[in-house]
């Protein structure tokens, strides 16, 4: 079963159980304040709540004093039930999250639900069983994934089961704090807000006042797609995640960034031995032509945005590699530039006649080498000659640039990525 069709059937299960118990007119109801405890570790069972509204953290202190998260209950989440179905104490403590309401039944109206209602008793049984399947899932994740593969799948998770559909993603309708997520992925609270920020910067995830909003799992899955169609070098594939992003309307920045991504593994690989050039050779011509079928949408997604200026961009001469000016250069399009794109191996010279020619406000160059790197420098030098360096900024990339560099050979700007060139190009406009 799919996570899915697992997360369907949990909140229609859950929606059926809560209709059967306040059907039953049985127990009280109590409202929680947001971070109000309903019972701490090691208390007695006086209770078995079941959540009407809002949502419940259910956690455990663990003996080196780190609290590991069980899961999150919303509506029709069963709390307490199988510690008094086990006969003993509270072994968790269940917080709530935000404002919410629980309707506490005592034990014994617990036991006349459970013994006259059979269909509440069915539920019931569904419900310690897939419990009992989230729990073994969760025991394999630890096992099995690193800490930024089990948020991803949490985050993944938590959407589909308390998420509301909004245009762009699906909103986590709880308040989750960086703590709450770290206990539920078994991870420190520094550890997970740096990863947080990682997927925010990616696209994946983003805030809507205090919830949290997941990338749609279908949009995730696309990009997914992509990263591993340019990492394995298979054209076909690529071909048909790039039309399916295009069909489901992904935003053609995140499908950048999953390509770029998907090029970023590429580069780890070759860099320790475990891929050839051929195979780097493979995944850079898939990349390639990943980028000419999104080229299109991502000029439509900047149609909108009034022309901010003209950029006349290519890598220095001696230089091939065009993969991360090409990224660059869609970027720039699609946020409104008009890009002049004079190609790969450039020579200085013609940079100074394309910068007479067109008289742009930003000169862009790329080098990856760090034997050409300098021609950036000679470039520099031959506007300085040609009296044109004061009428354009330049702007320098590559992944042998660093800041020091780039101040160096007297360039006006670095970025070390692409959405950061967009950022500096824009910024370098506003002076
Ligand atoms: C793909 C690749 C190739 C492909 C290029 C395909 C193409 N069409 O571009 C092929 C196989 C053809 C190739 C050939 C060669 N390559 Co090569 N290649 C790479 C590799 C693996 C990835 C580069 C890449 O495309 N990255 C993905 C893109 C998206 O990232 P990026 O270019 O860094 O761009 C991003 C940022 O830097 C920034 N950015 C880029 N440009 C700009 C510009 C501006 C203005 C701004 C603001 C930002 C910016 O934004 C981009 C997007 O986020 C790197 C490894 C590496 N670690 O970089 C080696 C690497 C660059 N290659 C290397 C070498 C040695 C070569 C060859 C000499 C190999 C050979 N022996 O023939 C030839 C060079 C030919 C030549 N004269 O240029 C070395 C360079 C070593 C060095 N320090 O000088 C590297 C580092 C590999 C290594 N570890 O040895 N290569």
């Amino acid at each position: 079963m799919t996570g899915e069709h697992f997360a369907r059937d949990a909140e229609e299960l859950d929606r059926q159980f809560l209709e059967r118990v306040e059907a039953s007119h049985l127990g009280g109801i109590r409202c929680l304040a947001r971070g109000e405890v309903l019972h701490w570790q090691g208390d007695p069972v006086e209770y078995v709540f079941v959540v009407r509204s809002g949502n419940l953290k259910e956690y455990a202190l663990l003996p080196d004093g780190r609290a590991y998260a069980y899961r999150v209950l919303g509506a029709g989440g069963l709390a307490g039930a199988t510690a008094y179905l086990l006969g003993h104490d509270h072994d968790t403590i269940t917080q709530s999250l935000d404002e919410a309401k629980v309707i506490a039944l005592q034990p014994s109206e617990f036991d006349r639900l459970l013994t006259t209602n059979a269909r509440f008793s069915s539920l019931l049984m569904k419900k310690l069983a897939q419990s009992a399947k989230s729990s073994s899932d969760r025991a394999r994740d630890l096992g099995l994934l690193d800490v930024q593969q089990r948020l991803k799948r949490s985050l993944m998770d938590l959407a589909r089961r308390h998420g509301i559909a909004t245009e762009r993603g699906l909103e986590i309708a709880a308040d989750l704090t960086h703590e709450d997520i770290a206990q539920l992925v078994a991870a420190n609270r520094s550890t997970i807000t740096v990863l947080l920020n990682e997927l925010k910067k990616q696209g994946l995830i983003w805030k809507k006042g205090r919830h949290w909003v997941v990338i749609t799992p279908e949009h995730a899955q696309i990009l997914d797609g992509l990263r591993e169609a340019v990492l394995s070098a298979r054209a076909w594939e690529a071909r048909s995640w790039v039309e399916r992003a295009v069909e489901s309307d992904v935003d053609p920045m995140l499908a950048l960034n999953a390509l770029s991504s998907g090029m970023r593994q590429v580069e780890e690989l070759y860099d320790s031995n475990e891929l050839e050039l051929a195979d780097v050779m493979w995944s850079a011509s898939v990349m390639k032509e990943s980028l000419a079928l999104i080229e299109p949408c991502t000029i439509a997604s900047g149609q909108q945005v009034p022309s901010l200026g003209t950029v006349v961009f290519g890598t220095v001469q001696g230089d091939i590699h065009d993969l991360g000016k090409n990224i660059v250069s869609m970027l720039l399009t699609a946020r409104g530039f008009r890009v002049i794109d004079l190609g790969v191996d450039v020579p200085a010279e013609r940079f100074v006649a394309a910068v007479r020619e067109h008289q742009p406000d930003i000169l862009a160059m790329s080098a990856l080498l760090t034997t050409t790197v300098q021609n950036q420098r000679l470039v520099i030098q031959a506007l300085e000659d040609a009296g044109l360096r004061s009428t354009v900024k330049v702007i320098v990339g590559g992944a042998p640039i660093t800041p020091h560099l780039a101040g160096e050979i007297a360039a006006d700007g670095y970025a070390p990525d692409a959405r950061e060139a967009v950022e500096l190009a824009w910024g370098l406009m506003q002076l």
